[in-house]
């Protein structure tokens, strides 16, 4: 796999729905896509770095001059056996996982479609069918909340995720409750709470919730082990968990019975499917994370929900919950019973409209070997 150019572009997207959660409102999307140029064949990655540091301290802004001076050149001109070989190559930068991911896996891309192979088989997926669950975001009212629940409900989605923050949690958990007892619910704090709240987290006990993503701080994992052993609700740990060490050590510490996997956030496929093995040998459920991806990254995220120990359903859901147009064809639907039927063809089944993209496109860059420095 001959690594001849390297594409970087920002495209703007304006979501069909603001995306609130404890850390913000989002209206519009600026994404970085990648796409890497290897013996006539496009790959394509998505960097789900946010437009600010909130969710975590990367940002589009630093992926692109990380990924423009120090990654790309890294790979380009080189000939690599398979996309993995560019885990040893990135690792003197040190973090910048979500960089990383965007051009990791857009090599496992273009590998898939060299092969001529699903890329889910070639990741090692085992599931042709995927659950699916929906995260909805903090909104004005509760009354306007319970009505996207009632219209994902009626869409077929298998879990109602709600993004809670001291303020809106129990009482809007208790509301979604009383008018729907049997429904998989769990609920996402973003770090919104600190240990001095545990009294109130313990409420959240009285609502069955299937788990309690990332209540205490980003860069925790004992306190979440402290508060576990004070509530019955079964944590779940997203933005802690960086990379499979921290997965052990998480499981180890019992800070969690429930972890969330994004693929940009523990740096690529090859760190992800690590995160997902050491999960699956202590016998702890994963599911597929989701950061308000365009179709490239989707694709990648339902890819990634077929390996075996995704027993959850994920915050992988519908294009058109997002996007008025989503840049692939066709959009990412999802079935009655909540499911998503995956490709069976080449690459993600998914064909990237460049068009669109070319459209959408507000800066772009073309890296070749000898031109990209520092
Ligand atoms: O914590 O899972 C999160 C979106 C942006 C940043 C963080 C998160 C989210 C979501 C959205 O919950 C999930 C989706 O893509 O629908
Ligand atoms: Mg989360």
């Amino acid at each position: 796999m001959k690594i001849e150019a390297i594409t970087l572009r920002e495209i703007h997207m304006p979501l069909v729905h603001f995306f609130e959660t404890s850390f913000g409102r989002t209206y519009s999307r600026r994404i970085l896509l990648v796409s890497v140029l290897s013996e006539g064949i496009n790959g394509w990655g998505e960097c789900v770095a946010g437009e600010d540091p909130f969710y975590s301290d990367e940002w589009i802004e630093t992926a692109w001059p990380t990924i423009k001076g120090y990654l790309a050149p890294a790979i380009l001109g080189r000939n690599l056996f398979s996309a993995t070989d560019c885990i040893t190559l990135f690792s003197p930068v040190r973090g910048h996982r979500m960089a990383k991911a965007a051009l990791e896996n857009a090599l496992w891309e273009t590998e898939a479609k060299q092969k001529k192979q699903p890329l889910w088989k070639l990741l090692g997926g085992t599931q042709p069918e995927i659950a699916c669950g929906v995260s909805i975001g903090i909104q004005d009212t509760v009354e306007q909340l319970l009505e996207m629940v009632e219209r994902e409900l009626a869409a077929g989605y298998r879990r109602i995720k709600v993004k809670v923050k001291p303020g809106w949690d129990t009482n809007v958990l208790g509301r979604i409750r009383s008018r729907w007892p049997e429904i998989l619910l769990s609920c996402d704090a973003n770090s919104a709470y600190t240990l001095d709240n545990i009294e109130h987290l313990r409420k959240f006990d009285d609502f069955k919730l299937l788990m309690m993503e990332q209540p205490l701080w980003n860069d925790d994992i004992h306190n979440h082990a402290r508060l576990q052993r004070e509530i019955k609700t079964a944590i779940c740990l997203d933005e802690s968990i960086r990379h499979s060490r921290d997965a052990a050590a998480a499981i180890e510490a019992k800070a969690c019975r429930i972890i969330n996997i994004k693929v940009g956030r523990v740096g690529g496929f090859s760190e992800a499917k690590k995160v997902h093995d050491v999960c699956q040998s202590y016998k702890i459920p994963v599911w597929c994370g989701g950061m308000l991806e365009s179709g490239i990254g989707r694709a990648h995220n339902i890819a990634l929900s077929t390996l075996e120990n995704f027993r959850l359903p994920g915050d992988v859901s519908a294009s058109k919950r997002y996007w008025k147009e989503d840049i692939i064809e066709p959009e990412v639907t999802v079935a009655p019973q909540g499911l998503i039927k995956v490709s069976d063809r080449p690459g993600t089944g998914y064909e990237v409209r460049e068009d669109l993209i070319e459209r959408l496109t507000v800066r772009k860059e073309v890296l070749r070997t000898g031109m990209a420095q520092a």
